[in-house]
C-alpha cells in the first residue's frame, strides 16, 4: 500500500486548543484521524508528521522524496505554517526532491489575511494548493492527490 504524507510545520500543534476563529476547533490529532480515515476509504498508508523545526520537516520531506522513487509513497500534503512565508530551504527542499508531489495546504485563506501571508515560498514547488477551506482542506488536498495522480483509482466518485 503506497503512503500519503500529512506534514505540518510550526505551531499547528497548537490547532483547536487557541484561535479558534482563525483556524477552527479541530485539534491536530482529530485533523490526523480524519486524515487516516480518508486514506482507508481511498485506498493509501497515511503517516502524519508535525514539527516546530525546519531541519525535521526538511528531512522528513527528503525521507518521503526517496519513498516515491522507489514507488511506495504517492505525495505530500503540507502545511508549512507561517515558514510559508520565510523558508527558502523549504522550497530548495521540495525541488531537491525532484518528483514527489506536494499539495501546499492552508486552513485559512492566507489571501485574505495579513499582506505578509500573501506570499509563499511553497507555492513555486507545489503541484497544487488549497486554501482557506478549514482543516477539511487536508481531506481535499488528498483526493486532489489522487485524482491527478492515480484516476483509476475505485473509491473515487
Ligand atoms: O492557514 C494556515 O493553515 C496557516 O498555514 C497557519 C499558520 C499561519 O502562519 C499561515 O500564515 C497560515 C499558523 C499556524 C499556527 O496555528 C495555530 C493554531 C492555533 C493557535 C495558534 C496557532
Amino acid at each position: 500500500m503506497k503512503k500519503i504524507l500529512i506534514l505540518n510545520g510550526p505551531n499547528l500543534n497548537l490547532l483547536g486548543t487557541r484561535e479558534p476563529a482563525q483556524y477552527g476547533a479541530t485539534t491536530l490529532p482529530q485533523v490526523e484521524a480524519m486524515c487516516r480515515a480518508a486514506g482507508e476509504r481511498l485506498g493509501y498508508e497515511v503517516e502524519c508528521f508535525q514539527s516546530n523545526h525546519e531541519g525535521a520537516l526538511i528531512d522528513k520531506i527528503h525521507e518521503y522524496g526517496r519513498l516515491w522513487k522507489e514507488g511506495r509513497a504517492l505525495g505530500c500534503v503540507f502545511n508549512a505554517g507561517a515558514y510559508t512565508h520565510t523558508s527558502v530551504a523549504l522550497h530548495d527542499a521540495i525541488k531537491g526532491v525532484d518528483g514527489l508531489p506536494v499539495i501546499e495546504c492552508h486552513i485559512s485563506n492566507v489571501h485574505a489575511r495579513e499582506s505578509f501571508r500573501h506570499h509563499s515560498y511553497i507555492s513555486p514547488a507545489a503541484a497544487g494548493i488549497v486554501v482557506g477551506f478549514g482543516v477539511a482542506g487536508y481531506v481535499i488536498a488528498m483526493e486532489g492527490l489522487v485524482r491527478t495522480r492515480e484516476p483509476g483509482n475505485s473509491a473515487l466518485a
